[in-house]
């Protein structure tokens, strides 16, 4: 038995290396979420440390305690880019990507979930709580509960959790369902997925629930939605740094003053719904809606999973959509679609947001997006208009967005353009509300919701 009252497991360790010997904290969102709750409940973190084949000591960063998990490169391959990002990614993402159904990768994500269990029934000290993340790990809470019966588990799935119709596609479905229900509090991004699950459980496993209990055997588990959110402090203070302020205003002149600036981020992912959004943007030039050089789209596509096949033929379309638009409709000097496939730093990013008039986030299913409300933390002057999917989870709460169905290229032609188009007044009024939301439910609340309901489970 180890050490770590608190401890969190997920697929990745929240540190990247710079050197042989030094670390860094990952940019981005769950660290992030964590590092307070950490600090005050001296937690720990087991997780891989993002090279195949190497065995790494436990080790102390930044406040953590870090517990590597390693992964051979056939791992890496099978469990990681096959199970999780060939299999489950798509399936959980309505199909948009047909999944691939292998029993290699079966054997290798069930191996590596042992693994894991294992690590962390080491790790976790006597009665400590552990919170496993995300579709990786859906079968370590009940393989932990059968190693260590006195942890209180919890498991929370950033992404969407599918419809039952596309769930029983799952070959391996009755051990994914039963793996979760080894938890004592299973979370969701949104009501729908944790309603999906509590019907699949009744069919599958023939569990029955009442209200937010799964009543398995001797045992109850908790069913609920947690929406993530982010740290909206931290965003509102970064905004108001005057070195943010004028980075801004650059980017304004270096993108040629244009009179509007548009501007997605997304992880290169085809669950972004990005060929959709520049196909829109396509074709308001085409018919002249939009004159080049009166918008400009800027386009960020951080690189992603670029081992998996979906993921290459994905860049290559994205790449082949905006060489046409430019070619087609840029001028000397001013090209419509500024894309930029590379990783920014948060100052950068926030300043990015801050010179975005219109921010353009068009997922066709996103189990939240962070995202669309980094865009509403950063906007302390109340400009900027939002435009949403409808298919994201975070289309729950910013109702003031301007909503769009991105499988719809009309209507969102005519939602871009309205967003574009619309009074000050009107986007105050919208951005005002959105902030309210955003400020009460930040990433904090979030994660102690999650932790007081899975200690009260
Ligand atoms: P993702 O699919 O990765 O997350 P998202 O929620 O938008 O999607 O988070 C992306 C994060 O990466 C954001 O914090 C963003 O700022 C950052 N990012 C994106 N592009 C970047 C770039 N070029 N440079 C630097 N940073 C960049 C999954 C689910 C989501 C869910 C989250 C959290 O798919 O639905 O919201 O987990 O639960």
């Amino acid at each position: 038995m180890g050490s770590s009252s608190f401890l969190i497991v997920a697929n990745r360790l929240p540190v990247d290396r710079v050197d042989d010997s030094a670390w860094r904290r990952s940019p981005g969102g769950l660290v992030t979420a964590f590092a307070p709750l950490m600090r005050r409940r001296e937690g720990g973190w087991l997780g891989w440390a993002g090279s195949a084949d190497e065995k790494i000591d436990p080790f102390d960063h930044d406040g953590m305690h870090l517990v590597p998990v390693p992964l051979s490169a056939e791992d890496i391959e099978l469990y990681y880019e096959g199970f999780s990002n060939s299999t489950l990614w798509p399936l959980y993402h309505d199909v948009i990507a047909p999944p691939v159904y292998d029993r290699t990768f079966w054997e290798a994500y069930r191996r590596v979930n042992e693994r894991f269990a294992e690590a962390a029934a080491e790790a976790a000290a006597p009665g400590a709580v552990v919170w496993i993340q995300d579709y990786q790990l859906q079968l370590v809470p009940a393989l932990l509960r059968a190693l260590r019966p006195d942890l209180r588990i919890g498991f929370f799935l950033h992404i969407p959790f599918p419809p039952s119709e596309l769930f029983h596609q799952l070959p391996w479905r009755k051990e994914i369902v039963k793996g979760l229900l080894g938890a004592d509090l299973v979370g969701f991004q949104r009501p729908g997925a944790a309603s999906n699950f509590k019907r699949l459980c009744r069919r599958l496993v023939g569990y029955g629930f009442q209200g937010n209990a799964i009543f398995a055997g001797e045992r109850t588990v908790r069913v609920q939605s947690f929406p993530i959110s982010v740290d909206f402090g931290e965003l509102d203070e970064l905004v108001r740094r005057p070195e943010v302020v004028a980075r801004a205003k650059r980017i304004r002149e270096e993108l040629g003053d244009p009179g509007k600036i548009l501007l997605g981020v997304d992880r290169l992912d085809y669950t972004k719904g990005i060929g959709q959004r520049l196909g829109a943007f396509g074709e308001l030039l085409a018919e002249g809606s939009i004159e080049p050089g009166d918008a400009v789209l800027v386009q960020i596509a951080t690189p992603s999973r670029e081992q998996v096949e979906q993921y290459r033929l994905l860049r290559d379309d994205i790449e082949l959509q905006v060489g046409r638009i430019n070619g087609e409709h840029g001028l000397l000097g001013a090209q419509p679609v500024r894309y930029m496939h590379s990783s920014y730093g948060r100052e950068e990013l926030a300043a990015l947001y801050l010179a975005a008039d219109v921010m353009v986030v068009t997922p066709l299913r996103d189990g939240m997006n962070l995202v669309a409300k980094e865009y509403v933390a950063c906007r302390r002057d109340l400009r900027g208009a939002l435009v949403l999917s409808e298919f994201a989870g975070a289309a729950d709460e910013l109702r003031q967005a301007f909503l769009v169905n991105p499988y719809d290229i009309d209507g969102m032609k005519n939602v871009l353009l309205a967003a574009m188009h619309a009074e000050p007044g009107d986007l105050m009024r919208r951005m005002r509300a959105m902030r309210r939301r955003v400020s009460l439910h930040d990433v904090d609340r979030w994660a102690t919701g999650f932790l007081s309901a899975l200690e009260g489970a």
